[in-house]
């Protein structure tokens, strides 16, 4: 659809001429933008995996089948803060400036809503926003944010008037505020983009009362690397977001103290549990006494007792995921009971992926497949033909530029990514990326993961760790789609090793990233062969 001058200048108090109703065809799309926080893809059905087998996403997967799943959709920095910030600019980490988590995004900075919102937009964003304390000053129509990280119970919530508890459990309150928004809104002239943001899946993983017991007796699989050494991978090594060693047992696993008990074993953060009130915390309790008592009245030796977390990590995590998937299916409810479905683009993504259990993690932050990777699927009724799978590789970069194209309005300069209209249209450009660069900042911090930068050229991957950490790490994804292999030394691969290297430098020049050490000029066999006798 084309921006009509009508559409575009129509504005509170012009006159009823001024007024034209756009016909379908002129009529730009509605945006409804579907984040969540940490949600792997292979927690998502669509994807067709082990997990969305055993813990279906049915909702997620209505967008997938009316719509285009993207097999190969990945993030440019595997952190919350840093991935937002990308996706409100299309730039990426060094760009925007907002390369860490606690950092203070500069809302007056460009960004794609308030551009919308400019062109006639009605825009709204509910739920994490976590660049800054508020959207205050970010060009957003109307916004309601959780505070900070977002609570799973009776959240802190800030809006213009300030900040205030809201009870609930912070999946629903968002989906209840962001469908009183569109039934609330009373321009229907004009078309709409809202930011719907949900905290969950992120840690510390607490499922609403109604799905604490979902998957208690599902047994998931565990990952073939769950108990990995990380031998040839020193940052692997040096992490710290082993389920098994770093997960609070209070806090994170709900583990408690002994049978018949319910408190709770070590709780870092004990706000999180502190805030419920006494009829949810009664619930909760009783929904986990039985299990938590088994695992008390068991006797299990260190290994068993690293599976059973697996388990209960599993079980919780996947339990959030149930509410943002019937999330997702109340928004599709209403877009089909409001007509509006036709009119309207529904993207659903996260702001990057999640370990469930491989390398033994969780958490997120490097560049290995499990974090690199965000699910990503897009409909458009009409527009994007049902069930397409889209291979070229993309990035959250990309986000900003598909939304502007979709709204008929030109894609600056300023931005890195590109649109993905003529990719989910089926003609991808001829030059469209076969490369994605990738940069994490946060170090020290959080989990402990050195900084480091890559590029991953279809099954080839290649990854450098600077700091206190200098390391090189080359995969072939084809042979090892576990990364367990770290093959940089390997003689047999130094020929795509240096084509790797030239990549990552061109990438680096490509979108002006001068952040960490250069990329030194890629060394011959020989030569390199010379300095390791040396
Ligand atoms: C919190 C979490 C960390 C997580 C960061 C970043 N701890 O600090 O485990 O890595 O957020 O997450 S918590 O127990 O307090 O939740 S991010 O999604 O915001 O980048
Ligand atoms: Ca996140």
């Amino acid at each position: 659809g084309t921006l009509t001058a009508g559409c575009a200048s129509t504005a509170p108090g012009s006159t009823p001429q001024a007024q034209r109703v756009a016909s379908a065809e002129e009529r730009r799309p509605n945006i409804i933008f579907i984040m969540s926080d940490d949600h792997a893809q292979t927690a998502i059905s669509a994807y067709g995996t082990e997990i969305g087998r055993l813990a279906p996403t049915p909702n997620i997967d209505r967008i997938a089948r009316n719509g285009a799943l993207f097999e190969n959709s990945y993030v440019t920095n595997s952190l919350c803060g840093p991935s937002r910030a990308t996706m409100l600019t299309g730039q990426f980490s060094h760009m925007h400036g907002f390369t860490q988590n606690g950092q203070r995004f500069d809302n007056s900075m460009w960004n794609w809503v308030r551009e919308l919102g400019n062109s006639g937009y009605q825009t709204a964003l509910f739920g994490k926003w976590h660049l800054n304390y508020s959207p205050e000053g970010a060009g957003i129509g109307e916004w309601a944010v959780l505070d900070d990280q977002g609570k799973y119970y009776n959240p802190d919530i800030i809006t213009p008037n300030g900040k205030s508890v809201v009870e609930g459990y912070a999946t629903d309150i968002v989906t209840d505020m962001s469908l009183d928004w569109l039934s609330e809104r009373t321009d229907s002239e004009q078309p709409f983009a809202l930011l719907i943001h949900h905290k969950a899946p992120h840690r510390n993983f607490m499922p609403a009362i109604r799905h604490l017991q979902t998957y208690l007796q599902t047994d998931f699989p565990v990952p073939t690397n769950y108990f990995d050494h990380y031998d040839g991978r020193p940052a692997a090594a040096a992490q710290e977001m082993n389920i098994y060693r770093d997960a609070y047992e209070g806090h994170d696993l709900k583990m408690t103290e002994e049978v018949g008990s319910s408190e709770l074993r070590f709780d870092r953060w004990p706000n999180d549990f502190a805030r419920m009130t006494e009829e949810q915390r009664a619930a909760w309790d009783a929904a986990l006494q039985a299990d938590n008592d088994a695992l008390n009245a068991a006797n299990l030796d260190e290994r068993e007792l690293a599976l059973w977390k697996y388990q209960r990590y599993m079980e919780q995590y996947l339990g959030t995921v149930a509410a943002v998937d019937d999330s997702v299916g109340r928004v599709l409810d209403w877009l089909k009971a409001s007509g509006e479905m036709d009119n309207t683009i529904v993207v659903y993504t996260s702001d990057q992926g999640f370990y469930l259990g491989e390398h033994g993690w969780f958490d997120k932050r490097f560049m290995y497949e499990q974090s690199l990777r965000t699910p990503l699927v897009m409909q458009y009724p009409g527009h994007i033909p049902a069930g397409t799978r889209v291979e070229a590789p993309v990035q959250n970069v990309d986000y900003a530029p598909t939304f502007l194209d979709y709204a008929g309005l030109p894609i600056r300069q300023s931005i890195q990514g590109r649109s993905l209209r003529p990719v989910v249209d089926g003609e991808p450009p001829a030059d469209w990326r076969e490369d994605i660069y990738y940069h994490y900042y946060e170090y020290p911090g959080f989990h402990s993961v050195r900084a480091h930068y890559g590029v991953k050229s279809g099954r080839y991957k290649l990854m450098r760790f600077y700091g206190d950490i200098d390391a090189w790490e080359f995969y072939d994804l084809a042979t090892d789609p576990d990364e367990m292999h770290n093959r940089f030394d390997d003689p047999a691969v130094q020929g795509k090793v240096r084509e790797l290297k030239q990549a990552l430098k061109g990438l680096r020049a490509k979108y002006q990233d001068n952040d960490g050490p250069a990329v030194t000029a890629p060394l011959s066999l020989a030569s390199a062969q010379a300095k390791g006798r040396r």
